[in-house]
């Protein structure tokens, strides 16, 4: 089995596709004899995922465990491997189980078909109420890496901006050592370095600072500056020393009544949702994919996404920050609509999910909001109480960041609401209420925002909207599953969009950006159709008319940055 890649659509063997319980990974690898002889080293088996919950052996010693499957956990197998003179063969076991119970995020359930008549002996399905297929495996990467014994374990990194300076505060711990020393550097793009430090935390004046600005909306967008940070350590057995480097980007995120700022400008979110989707790779994480994501980003003129519906791999949001690409960070709290997904032992698990998550994707300046969950039940009673302990802790977790999770309830039902500081809601007017409707579009959208506006007085973005379309059916006047219904759909939404935008409104994100493989069911062809690009990325007629509507926005007078304005004409496909 390939890694990274999810293991279901590799085999020509149908069971491996749907297998829910658990999957066997193992691999021999010859360590590097400084690894396992020099004591002043310290080898870590990392692993950036594995869907849903897994077991780690390493030389047959059972040496972690860990429950989601989107977020990296790691373990310290010095003492495994550092064993004596012949120590250099390692042999790593990693047994991964897909199923899905009430508690797990996302939540699903094991139904046993019990009618005999019907079902053979042990018979059991997985349901889910989410809308993407449950791919898992070992879907990033595995890696093995050392520090020394004192190593530099954490950094967390905040800016702010005073006057013409950036502020860069930073913290850093170290593990397993006192005597050590620390030092400092801020460099910028041309490698100068513009401010230094020492100690383990401190703040860093940057005079006339570069800004990190999101793609379209600076003529210098992205600008990341690097964090150097040195150590020098004392131990038992001589000295170390450990090395990090960090990208910086300086900025500012606030939210008022009306408006989301970034370096206290207002930002409008132009872009889109993503799945981590392809052919045969499943969710594997996969480098031209990725590219080609990204070229297919900035040729449409987004600048945003959302992370629907779990945590991205760290290379996409490594991209997001040298492309200027502004992300919401969800966690994988999806399909949570049962009263029972609301417990304690629910709710426990989803602060641990958001605590891994923060530690993972604190420092990424691209990432401008979290979003705790999608489309749960928010209408429930206990949802209330929930929502307010999951926002809390995250909004202490990290107190530089809006919170958000995103809704589909009534504005006047929603319990959890109150809690968030943006409203991101989706809405399917036309698609699955009112099908083929389209004229009823901009009616139903001006009712949605008023309403939700009028209760809370919070920034909204409208976060899912769009329309199943199969690439190549064609039919005018438009029907539904045509490309023309789905390019009437978003002009509709979009006329709508612009009567609020410019007043509370502050984004938009297509629903979505690819087609994406779905559970089988009869309202499914193939997977969710959506997309505006097919699962092969090449575009259907909705994207021409998104490009032309993103570079539009972008081109407005609204950023008052002449030389992005300049920026954005070089590069639009309209001059
Ligand atoms: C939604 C969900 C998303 C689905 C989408 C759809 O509201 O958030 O996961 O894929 O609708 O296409 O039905």
């Amino acid at each position: 089995m390939p890694v990274p890649s999810s293991f279901n659509d590799i085999s020509q063997d149908w069971r491996l596709r749907h297998f829910v319980g658990w999957v066997w990974y193992e691999r021999e690898v010859t360590l590097p004899e400084r690894w396992t002889q020099d004591l002043r080293t310290r080898v870590v088996l990392r692993i950036g995922s594995a869907h849903s919950y897994a077991i780690v052996w390493v030389n047959g010693v059972n040496t972690l465990e860990h429950e989601g499957g989107y977020l990296p956990f790691e373990v310290d197998i010095s003492s495994l491997v550092q064993v004596g003179p012949l120590s250099s063969h390692l042999r790593v076991t990693i047994a991964i189980n897909n199923t899905l119970t009430p508690s797990t995020l996302p939540p699903g359930t094991i139904r046993y078909m019990t009618d005999a008549s019907r079902y053979p002996k042990g018979y059991f399905v997985q349901n889910t109420d989410f809308d993407f297929f449950n791919y898992a495996g070992l879907q990033r990467s595995v890696l093995l890496y050392t520090t020394p014994t004192t190593y530099i374990d954490d950094i967390t990194v905040t800016t702010g901006v005073q006057q013409d300076s950036g502020l860069v505060n930073y913290q850093i711990s170290v593990k397993r050592g006192s005597q050590f020393e620390l030092e400092v550097r801020l460099l910028d793009a041309e490698n100068k370095v513009v401010a230094a430090g020492t100690g383990t935390q401190g703040q860093l004046k940057v005079p006339g600072a570069n800004l990190w600005w999101p793609y379209l909306m600076h003529e210098l967008p992205a600008y990341l500056y690097s964090l150097e940070v040195r150590l020098t350590a004392q131990t038992s057995v001589g000295p170390v020393s450990d090395f990090y480097t960090l990208p910086v980007g300086i900025r500012t995120v606030a939210v008022t009544e009306s408006q989301f700022l970034i370096n206290g400008k207002p930002f409008y979110f132009h872009g889109v949702n993503k799945h981590e989707d392809s052919d045969i790779r499943g969710k594997g994480f996969d480098w031209p994919l990725l590219v080609k994501d990204f070229n297919l980003l900035l040729w449409l003129g987004a600048n945003a996404f959302r992370t629907s519906h779990y945590p991205y791999a760290e290379e996409v949001l490594q991209m997001c920050d040298r492309y200027g690409i502004v992300v919401i960070d969800e966690c994988p709290a999806v399909g949570l609509v049962l009263p029972q997904h609301f417990s304690n032992t629910s709710m426990n698990h989803h602060m641990r999910v958001m605590e891994e998550l923060v530690r993972r994707d604190k420092n990424h300046p691209a990432v401008v909001m979290w979003s705790v969950a999608n489309e749960p039940a928010s209408s429930l009673e206990s949802a209330g109480y929930y929502f307010k302990m999951v926002i809390t802790h995250t909004k202490a977790l990290d107190p530089s960041r809006p919170v958000t999770f995103v809704t589909n309830s009534n504005y006047a039902a929603d319990k959890g609401a109150p809690y968030v500081d943006v409203i991101c809601v989706n809405s399917y007017y036309s698609w699955y209420h009112d099908y083929g409707h389209l004229e009823l579009i901009q009616l139903q959208l001006g009712t949605q925002f008023e309403n939700w506006y009028k209760t809370y007085h919070k920034p909204i973005i409208q976060s899912e909207y769009g329309a199943e379309t199969i690439v190549g059916f064609h039919q005018d006047p438009p029907l539904m599953f045509s490309e023309e219904y789905q390019k009437a759909l978003l002009e509709q939404y979009h006329l709508g969009l612009d009567e609020k935008r410019g007043k509370y409104v502050v984004g938009e994100l297509i629903w979505n950006f690819a087609d994406f493989m779905t559970n089988q069911t009869p309202q499914r062809v193939l997977g969710n159709k959506k997309g505006i690009f097919t699962r092969q990325r090449q575009p259907k007629a909705a994207a021409f008319l998104l490009r032309e509507r993103y570079w539009k926005i972008a081109n407005e007078t609204r950023y008052p940055h002449s030389a992005a304005k300049s920026q954005c004409l070089e590069n639009s496909p309209f001059t």
